[in-house]
């Protein structure tokens, strides 16, 4: 039944960043809320991205939130690295745990905002006909949470079924005996490639750009795992506050060049067998900054493709080239190279023959015909932006973000938007998001958000907005650093290459998580500094 109501805070998504505003706001500074959520469960990313394999490629005991030192010490994480399911039933004990069901709505998807200039409030409409306001507006709609659908000619007339990994059907598929095609081999095409090649009749990876994969080496905890994680929770959680992308580790200082070669050759082989993340920063320190130095990591990371994968010509064509190692998001695997030895498994490259169309029997590429009876797309997402967009968000004079937007995102922090008062953005562009450990990223926003709407009620204000000089001097100083960066180098999400007209801009703060949380500290010791309240510029 559609309702109208006025609310302190709409938040819009319960994934991981929804979950901890409602319980920040509402339990800590005693805030009416209102969460909407599309889906018609808890978990954002983690309940739409349920397909064969899907798993986090962070370690289960830092991919989780902080906040709670009981609930840290109560959660049993199964694993290195927890499986969709998994993290799907920790966020659905998290809603239990802090009772937060109450104040979720699901299956509802916020549709438009638009800010009251005269009443100081957010217009909330949703897909089921609510219309509420609310002083703020949160949004936690994740940064990879609005799918890609590639335009391809002939989809809609396909006879077999079709999937996205972005939204995979809540019951299990069965690909037995089906010849299956799959586009895409970002982390979700390579997660999921070895877990339908074992099921397929046939598969068929339709691949326009290899990654370059490491593998993920994923163990069960044994129970003196999980109590030496428990005993050392508060060095862990400190840790990824403090470490440049989040992650509990200290960082090393060692210079590739610095090594001799059998020795460097040592360290890369010890990377590899301890496999995930670790291989881009945990042996050397300049594979992300010096091009001689990620050239050779590179070149090992081929060479590991060229000894697993049999055929020569395919293995070829899996080898990334003419980008670095890391400026693509770099995905970890299980068994995703070998997968490519079995009888069953073609990889097909559509760099030179690009896909032309869908047929009613299957695929054609500009050189070839493929008979399939089921295609998976895993084409990833309008990244950082497109969940955003894609809502009708209106700040002052009915501007909408999408054209605020329209040359790339600006933002101040990646917090807020000129122009669009009492907006907060979780993980926005502009802040270090995904190239933060999430979690972590999600925590210290909704922390900031807290402590400026406490501020706010302290101060008798009603009204935040960031100034455009502000903004401007924000964004440039994250063009600036992210242009410098790596992920400058290669056609990612990052950058919003992946899709067709997305101007490109580095979207994500690449300076790093403690240089921007100095930063978010200043302006809110400098009484929120570059931000207008109730009219009053700071
Ligand atoms: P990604 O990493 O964006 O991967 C999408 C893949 O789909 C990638 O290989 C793309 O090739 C490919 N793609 C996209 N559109 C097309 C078309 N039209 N034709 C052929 N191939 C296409 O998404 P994921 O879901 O795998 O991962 C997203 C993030 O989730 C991941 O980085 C982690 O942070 C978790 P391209 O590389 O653009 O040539």
């Amino acid at each position: 039944m559609a309702e109208e109501y006025d609310f302190d805070v709409v938040v819009v998504g319960a994934g991981f960043a929804g979950l901890y505003a409602l319980h920040k706001f509402r339990d800590e500074l005693h805030l009416n809320v209102r969460v909407y959520e599309a889906g018609d469960g808890v978990g954002g990313t983690w309940f739409w991205n349920r397909y064969p394999g899907a798993r986090c490629d962070s370690e289960s005991y830092y991919y989780c939130y902080s906040f709670s030192p009981e609930l840290a010490q109560e959660w049993e994480w199964s694993g290195r690295y927890p499986e969709q399911p998994e993290i799907e039933r920790y966020l659905n004990h998290v809603a239990d745990r802090f009772e937060l069901r109450r104040d979720i709505q699901l299956s509802t998807r916020v549709t438009a905002a638009a800010f009251d200039d005269e009443a100081t409030r957010w217009t909330i409409r949703t897909d089921r006909g609510d219309t509420v306001t609310a002083r703020f507006l949160v949004t936690a709609v994740g940064c990879l949470s609005a799918p890609n659908v590639p335009d391809i000619p002939g989809l809609d007339d396909f006879a077999g079924d079709v999937y996205f990994t972005a939204k995979w059907p809540r019951e299990p598929v069965d690909f037995t005996g089906q010849r299956v095609g799959l586009v895409g081999t970002g982390s979700s095409g390579i997660q999921a490639t070895p877990e339908i090649a074992a099921q397929a009749a046939h598969l068929t990876v339709f691949q326009r750009t290899p990654n370059f994969s490491i593998p993920a080496r994923h163990k069960a905890f044994l129970s003196e795992d999980q109590a030496k994680i428990k005993d050392g929770y508060d060095e862990i959680f400190a840790l990824t506050r403090e470490s440049f992308a989040g992650f509990p580790f200290h960082p090393v200082d060692r210079k590739t060049m610095s090594v001799p070669e059998d020795e460097r050759q040592a360290i890369l082989d010890g990377l590899w067998e301890e496999g995930g993340f670790k291989f881009l920063w945990g042996g050397f320190v300049d594979l992300t900054r010096d091009p001689e130095a990620n050239e050779i990591a590179s070149e090992y990371i081929r060479n590991k493709i060229r000894e697993t994968v049999k055929d020569p010509e395919t293995a070829e064509l899996l080898c990334p080239k003419g980008y670095p190692y890391g400026a693509k998001r770099p995905p970890i695997d299980t068994d995703y190279y070998e997968t490519f030895n079995r009888d069953n498994v073609t990889l097909v490259d559509v760099s030179a023959a690009p896909i032309e169309a869908i047929t009613p029997t299957g695929l054609r590429t500009m050189t070839a015909e493929y008979e399939l009876d089921a295609l998976v797309f895993a084409t990833g997402f309008d990244a950082m932006t497109g969940a955003l967009t894609r809502m009708d968000i209106r700040g002052t004079g009915g501007v909408a973000l999408a054209d605020a937007w329209s040359d790339g995102p600006r933002t101040y922090l990646g917090l807020q938007v000129a122009g669009f008062p009492n907006l907060f953005t979780i993980t926005g562009p502009g802040s270090p998001s995904v190239l933060l450990n999430m979690p972590v990223a999600i925590e210290q926003h909704v922390d900031w958000i807290a402590e400026c709407i406490e501020y706010l009620r302290e101060h008798g204000c009603s009204r935040i907005e960031a100034t455009e000089a502000a903004q401007e001097a924000w964004a440039e100083h994250v063009a600036e650093v992210g242009e410098a960066s790596l992920f400058a180098r290669a056609n990612s999400w990052y950058v919003g290459a992946n899709i067709p007209g997305k101007p490109r801009v580095v979207m994500p703060y690449a300076g790093g998580q403690p240089m921007y949380r100095e930063r978010c500290e200043a302006v809110r010791d400098a009484g929120y500094e570059g931000f207008v309240l109730d009219g009053a510029a700071r």
